[in-house]
């Protein structure tokens, strides 16, 4: 099999003829040629299949609401007492609900999790992780906050309590692997989902991760999962995929995820990257503390836009929204206006 990754490009010396990436802010005139059985080459953009051309440029629309004609931000808000960087913070509905509101000011959307799957992570009791998230959200509708909030969820029951107390998507990072009865909670809630790739549950997934190719697996996995969640009736256009960094990867399987994150746009989906604070930020960029990580954060969150990444997760949301706008305002030519 083979597979296209577009060499993006933001340059404002586009050369005509070239084609937009997903409908978006970069661009490319030419795309390496990858397989597993061969080095990649590099050959032009127009010598790639229609079809594949076609989900590679096609416009994303609307997700939640947001066009994605820009890159969004999602707002982190932990209320868990164990998350590996801001656990037990934000645990009162009145400290989550400052935090929303704090976070609202830059972040489009605020995705609020009660469990969490930090490596080694134990799982946390579907009534337990309930009582953490519904009241929250309540709470933050109650104080008013418009913003979409997703439930970062893989439990059916945990994800049908948010949606009821105002919970607009569904984030589950097992993809429907981990509870068989989210993927057709979603269909019928017609809710918008992020279906993210992991290897392993986080218990034992840092254990000792393999991949033949991980660029390539886990695009093949992302593929298996979408197709899974269109068979449920979950229209692709209610899909965002998340190549799931730190999730069963080695430090050199995020570099080669991040690196090659313009391959995903061929599944024909929004694309989330969420590398916030996660440990490689610390090894590389030596920063011990999780809340010293956002210069690595922002680096790496940059490296996504530059490919074409619609949505970024992120913890250190006015530090992301600064870097974004300077990007923004060095690279396209739609920047004052963020609504
Ligand atoms: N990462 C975490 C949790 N949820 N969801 C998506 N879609 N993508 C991610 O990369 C992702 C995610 C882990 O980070 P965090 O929420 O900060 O920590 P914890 O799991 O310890 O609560």
């Amino acid at each position: 099999m083979e597979y296209f990754r577009p060499i993006a490009m933001t340059d404002p010396a586009r050369p005509a003829g070239a084609f937009a990436l997903a409908g978006g802010w970069c661009w490319f005139d030419r795309v390496e040629l990858l397989s597993r059985a061969a080095q990649g080459r590099v050959i032009p953009a127009a010598q790639v299949p229609a079809p594949v051309l076609h989900r590679l440029t096609a416009p994303r629309p609307a997700f939640a609401g947001l066009t994605l004609d820009r890159p969004r931000l999602m707002g982190i808000l932990n209320v868990t007492p164990d998350s590996f960087s801001d656990g037990g913070r934000f645990l009162a509905p009145e400290a989550a609900l400052a935090q929303a509101q704090a976070m609202a000011a830059g972040a489009e959307i605020i995705d609020v999790g009660g469990e969490s799957t930090r490596p080694g992570a134990a799982e946390v009791p579907v009534e337990e992780e309930i009582a953490r998230t519904a009241p929250v959200i309540r709470a933050l509708r109650d104080g008013g906050l418009s913003a979409p909030i997703s439930i970062d969820t893989r439990k059916a029951p945990v994800a049908e309590a948010a949606l009821a107390a105002g919970a607009t998507i569904v984030n589950d990072v097992s993809a429907f692997d981990f509870d068989p009865a989210l993927g057709p909670l979603v269909a019928r809630s017609e809710a918008p989902v992020v279906l993210m790739h992991a290897q392993g549950v986080p218990a034992t997934m840092q254990d000792n991760p393999l991949y033949g190719d991980v660029l390539l697996d886990v695009y093949d996995a992302l593929a298996q999962r979408l197709a899974r969640a269109e068979a449920l009736g979950i229209d692709r256009t209610r899909i965002v995929l998340d190549p799931g960094i730190g999730f069963g990867k080695t430090q050199a399987h995020n570099l080669a995820l991040i690196r090659g994150l313009s391959l995903f746009h061929g599944l024909g989906c929004a694309i989330l990257l969420g590398t916030s604070r996660k440990r490689f930020i610390g090894a590389i960029g030596r920063a011990e503390a999780p809340e010293t990580r956002a210069p690595g954060s922002i680096a790496t969150a940059l490296a996504g836009v530059a490919q074409g990444v619609q949505v970024l997760r992120v913890h250190d949301v006015a530090e992301t929204r600064q870097a974004l706008r300077l990007w923004q305002a060095l690279n396209t030519d739609h920047l004052e206006d963020e609504a």
